[in-house]
């Protein structure tokens, strides 16, 4: 028994994984269930550190120190259950098992329990960044037996990114805590990439602008609070010349977004634990609407648009999209981090959400200087219940309001679709009122289905005798 650690599961991530690893000197034993991919890693990497390949599971298991650390990097799903079926009875008391893929949370919370009678111990986490990310650096949320993580710990802070000193990498929480942080970026970039395409959308359709100034104006953006590495990346999309068309790239892709679903799932859990997320769902949603290409294509013939109206002050719409972007933004980080903030609690997970910030600084495909504000935010307040309470967030959402009204209303007006900056907008507008018209709902259920109300001013439910003689009775006594 010669490597540190092992990975199996050969694919572009586990490959990456284990490269960043021995490039850290740590010696790997690297498996795959298909051979030959094991074979062709060792033709490409072998000479890059200290590999030992195994071609069966069992020479993998040979060849670990103990207690025994393995990072499963398979596809999620019945896959990751194969390889512990098979792992297991080859493992002894104490051996830890890493679920390094995008597993859903509830999965991981199984196979904590599963592990656990089994004397295994088991660590379900997070990992951000991509194939590039996964080479050089990734943000890395583990999560799952604590104890098993310190024996790991060393490995995963210097494969991390690496922000200012502080590596893109810290322990979550217990059982699935890691896969749902993790879970809930994947949401929170959904959000991103919706506003960013929105934002998009709106500069060429409604300001005019062609696609090189587009491109020229998120460069822009990405020197203010923009700056992130998905606003950089847009402008570099953008950019792009197709080979083909001498045209942009951009204007010969299909568009219909595809997805793999943990934004799904993301917007699923809010429903479960009652978490207003509307960015993140919205975005989901208008991937579907996306994919629906067929459709729209009839629809487009038949449905009418308003008349086109006359063109706005361009410059100064354009800065109203940034500033809309941004608050949109803050909404839909605001809604995550409440829903993790839920999370924590439905599941006594003892989320540290500045931490979470903390770890998605670098490595990972939401990284932005933004991060810097939610971590600031928690520091001063960790049991913060929403991030638009904090003076930075209430006075940037103030500031940028009316550019955000102006920008709904004349995307409303041109029948340009823009659900997540809409449905931010409205988030925001909802979250600061007082009084809403719940009260009136309420009155209708009462009156439909007999299901009660509460008073403003009297303890207790009531119920009004809506087809009788119209009288309230109190039903809680
Ligand atoms: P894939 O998700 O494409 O999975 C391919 C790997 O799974 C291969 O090694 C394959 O082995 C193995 N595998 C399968 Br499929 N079924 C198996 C089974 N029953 N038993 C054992 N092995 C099995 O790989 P990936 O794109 O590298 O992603 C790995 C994980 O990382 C996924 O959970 C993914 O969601 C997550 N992730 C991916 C990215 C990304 O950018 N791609 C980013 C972040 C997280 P074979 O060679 O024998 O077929």
């Amino acid at each position: 028994a010669t490597s540190r650690i092992g990975v199996t599961g050969l694919a572009v991530m586990g490959a990456n994984l284990a490269r960043n690893i021995a490039r850290h000197g740590v010696p790997v034993a690297v498996h795959n269930r298909t051979a030959e991919r094991t074979r062709k890693f060792m033709r490409e990497y072998g000479g890059e550190g200290e590999f030992t390949a195994a071609e069966t599971v069992e020479e993998f298991v040979e060849a670990l120190e103990r207690p025994r650390r393995i990072i499963i990097m398979v596809k999620a799903g019945g896959p990751v259950d194969a390889v512990i079926d098979e792992l297991a009875p080859l493992l002894e008391e104490g051996d830890i098992l890493i679920d390094g893929g995008n597993s859903h949370f509830n999965d991981t919370r199984r196979r904590v329990e599963r592990c656990e009678r089994d004397g295994l111990r088991f660590i379900g986490t997070g990992v951000s960044g991509g194939e590039e990310g996964a080479l050089l650096g990734p943000s890395i949320m583990p999560g799952g037996d604590r104890e098993a993580y310190a024996e790991v710990e060393e490995i995963f802070t210097s494969i991390a990114a690496n922000v200012d000193g502080t590596p893109c990498c810290t322990y979550v929480g217990p059982d699935g805590a890691g896969h749902y942080v993790k879970m809930v970026h994947n949401g929170i970039e959904y959000a991103d990439i919706q506003l960013i395409a929105e934002a998009y959308d709106l500069l060429r359709h409604v300001a005019g602008l062609d696609v090189p100034a587009i491109a020229r104006t998120f460069e822009e953006w990405n020197s203010g609070d923009l700056e992130s590495f998905l606003v950089e990346i847009t402008a570099k999309v953008l950019a792009k010349t197709d080979e083909r068309t001498g045209g942009p790239l951009v204007d010969v892709i299909v568009d219909e977004a595809e997805q793999k679903g943990t934004g799904r799932w993301t917007a699923q859990d809010a429903l479960e634990l009652g978490v207003p997320l509307t960015g993140i769902t919205e975005a989901v949603y208008a991937r579907t609407l996306s994919s629906l290409r067929e459709e729209r294509g009839r629809a487009s013939g038949v449905l009418r648009g308003p008349v086109p109206s006359e063109e706005k002050d361009r410059k100064e719409l354009v800065d109203d999209i940034r500033q809309a972007l941004y608050a949109s933004k803050v909404v839909a980080y605001a809604q995550g981090f409440a829903q993790m903030h839920a999370a924590s609690r439905t599941h006594g997970w003892d989320l540290d959400l500045g931490a979470m910030a903390t770890i998605w600084r670098g490595g990972c495909i939401i990284r932005a200087r933004f991060l810097d504000r939610i971590r600031d935010a928690y520091a001063e307040r960790p049991d913060l219940e929403n991030l638009l309470t904090v003076p930075y967030f209430t006075e940037a959402t103030a500031k940028a309001q009316d550019a955000w009204r102006r920008v709904v209303m004349t995307a409303t007006e041109q029948g340009v679709p823009i659900p997540a900056f809409s449905s931010s907008l409205s988030y925001y507008d909802g979250y600061r009122r007082e009084r809403g018209p719940a009260a009136l709902i309420q009155g209708l259920r009462d009156f439909f289905g007999a299901h009660t109300y509460h008073r403003t001013d009297a303890e207790g439910a009531f119920h009004t005798r809506w087809a009788q003689d119209g009288t309230e009775v109190r039903t809680d006594t």
